[in-house]
């Protein structure tokens, strides 16, 4: 028998992984829609904002997995989130929530945006022509299991130029407002 890979249910963890990524506020400085509040929290501190556990397949056709998990917090009232990326080729993906509340925003190229929200059971399928970025609007880790085409390829830097169309910010409640450092008009 070959060993199985195992999710815990409770902790998110996944016994088997080919690589863990943590992703800390010094990395996202550019990403962030509130650039000044970011710097003066990286001047005492740089807070872990989410870690990914993957496990990664090659060769023709294969699948890929990994588990994402989104700290609880903001940066001024902007709630903490992925990077957001496209992907290379046109390639969707599923979605699983495990733990937490939270909103997939998603944006093609033309701009149009659509929006998702992330709860324990939800099933979510990305769309192959968006760019996904899940954000964590609740208290506790905002926890989910993506599946994706192993050669899907990561865009990050049209994202990271232009940003998401719209943001997600905390007035008095997860609230969705556009990114006043979205360059798109
Ligand atoms: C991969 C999938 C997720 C993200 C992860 C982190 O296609 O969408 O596993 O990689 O949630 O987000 P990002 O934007 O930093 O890759
Ligand atoms: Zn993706």
């Amino acid at each position: 028998m070959e060993r199985v890979n195992v999710l815990d249910f409770t902790t998110g963890k996944l016994e088997l992984t080919t690589s863990v990524q943590e992703r800390y506020l010094s990395d996202l400085i550019d990403y962030f829609a509130f650039k000044n509040e970011a710097e003066m929290i990286l001047r005492e501190k740089n807070p872990l904002i989410y870690k990914v556990y993957e496990m990664a397949y090659s060769g023709p056709g294969a699948l890929s997995y990994a588990i994402t998990e989104i700290e609880p917090g903001k940066v001024g009232n902007e709630y903490y989130f992925t990077k957001g990326h496209f992907h290379s080729k046109a390639a969707a993906e599923v979605y699983i929530v495990l733990s937490g509340e939270g909103i997939l925003m998603m944006e093609n190229r033309s701009g149009n945006t659509r929006t998702l929200n992330m709860f324990k059971g939800a099933v979510l399928y990305v769309d192959p022509e968006y760019a996904h970025r899940s954000i964590n609007t609740g208290n506790e880790k905002l926890v989910f299991l993506a599946v994706y085409q192993s050669d899907a390829g990561h865009d990050y830097e049209s994202i990271k130029e232009r940003g998401f169309s719209y943001i997600v910010v905390d007035e008095e409640g997860p609230k969705i407002v556009k990114n006043p450092r979205s360059t798109k008009k």
